[in-house]
């Protein structure tokens, strides 16, 4: 026990020196200063600031309602949940739905590094019916994440301190730029239109929604999730209305194309989304100097007080359901020196 004491001692006293060094060291190319490393500071998510996913199959179960939640409680759960390192997992639901979280400190942004990564359940799988497929696949759920310099240092982002890290769709002439989709709550004891014996989809007309293109269509309720409401209940209010850019859909039913059955692969984009790569591979981590304005022109930022992070994809692959990217905590890569 002293041993360990004198070791702890030894190595806070190292930490704090290189944390004296790091920090003399720290700033940006433009003179400003930013606090830097330090091992005072926590690496990974210290607030959850907002919580509003689109309705999904997963929606009032990742974080679970209960009545009497409000905004207030459910974003404590979901700090309780992905905070701190606890490596919990939550979901966003449909197209749009979001969290934003924050740190104790500005996530420095290194010239030239990755500065953080993103953490969610994205795997590729070894049983795509493709036997030659252009990139890996498997369920990649990709999610837009946006990024917010606290400048005014109110402690809050505000409307024009957010920018998109643009990721590798971002050119893609199939990515909709200012989507906005609005979701209709569903009223829960309807008689849904019927369906077959034992199908799949038990509700194909659950939660109507209609978009800025003239489009509509419906969030189905499947047979695996059929016990919670889909539409987040802690939101107030008849409708829910969701903006941002809408990358292409991702699934495609391998299985029909290869005549084994349906087999739905949700493919990986290259770079730049969240829930899109595995948690260990560079295709998680995320650089600043991806940011972007509402022109698509670039934006030098010094570092990132707020990540957002919403589900950038509108579609529904059989037995798999609805598509909604996961977020299960960020980490400030350099602090963890990785
Ligand atoms: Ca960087
Ligand atoms: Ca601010
Ligand atoms: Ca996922």
């Amino acid at each position: 026990m002293k041993r360990k004491n004198v070791t702890s001692l030894l190595a806070l006293s190292w930490a704090v020196a290189c944390g004296v060094i790091l920090v003399a060291c720290s700033g940006n190319d433009r003179g400003e200063d930013i606090p830097g490393p330090s091992d005072l500071y926590s690496p990974y998510v210290t607030k959850v600031l907002d919580f509003c996913p689109a309705p999904g199959q997963f929606t009032n179960t990742m974080p679970t309602w209960q009545e009497g939640d409000t905004q207030e409680t459910i974003n404590k759960k979901v700090l309780d949940i992905i905070g701190n390192n606890k490596g919990g997992m939550v979901s966003l639901g449909s197209f749009g739905g979001y969290i934003v979280v924050g740190f104790d400190h500005t996530i420095e942004n290194v010239s030239g590094q990755r500065d953080f990564r993103l953490l969610g359940n994205a795997f590729y799988s070894n049983q795509n019916p493709n036997p030659n497929p252009s990139r890996e696949g498997g369920n990649c759920e990709p999610g837009i994440v946006m990024v917010a310099y606290d400048k005014n240092k109110n402690g809050k982002p505000d409307d024009d301190e957010w920018y998109e890290l643009a990721g590798s769709e971002y050119s893609n002439e199939t990515t909709l730029k200012n989507y906005e989709i609005t979701y209709f709550r569903p009223d829960e004891n309807k008689t849904p239109p019927e369906v077959e014996e034992g199908a799949l989809v038990i509700d194909p007309e659950y939660i109507h929604w209609v978009d800025n293109r003239g489009n509509d269509g419906y969030i189905v309720k499947n047979m695996y999730h059929k016990d919670n409401s889909y539409f987040p209940q802690w939101i107030e209010g008849e409708e829910l209305t969701l903006k941002g850019n809408l990358l292409p859909p991702n699934g495609v039913d391998e299985g029909t194309a290869f005549g084994k059955g349906s087999y739905w692969v949700l493919y990986a984009y290259d770079w730049g989304y969240a829930d899109n790569h595995l948690n260990a591979e560079e295709g998680s981590t995320f650089d600043i100097d991806w940011a972007v304005d509402k022109n698509g022109d670039p934006v030098t930022l010094p570092g990132v007080d707020f990540i957002k992070v919403y589900t950038g994809v509108l579609q529904t692959c059989g037995a798999v359901g609805d598509t909604s990217t996961e977020v299960c905590g960020v980490e400030d890569l350099h602090l963890l020196k990785k």
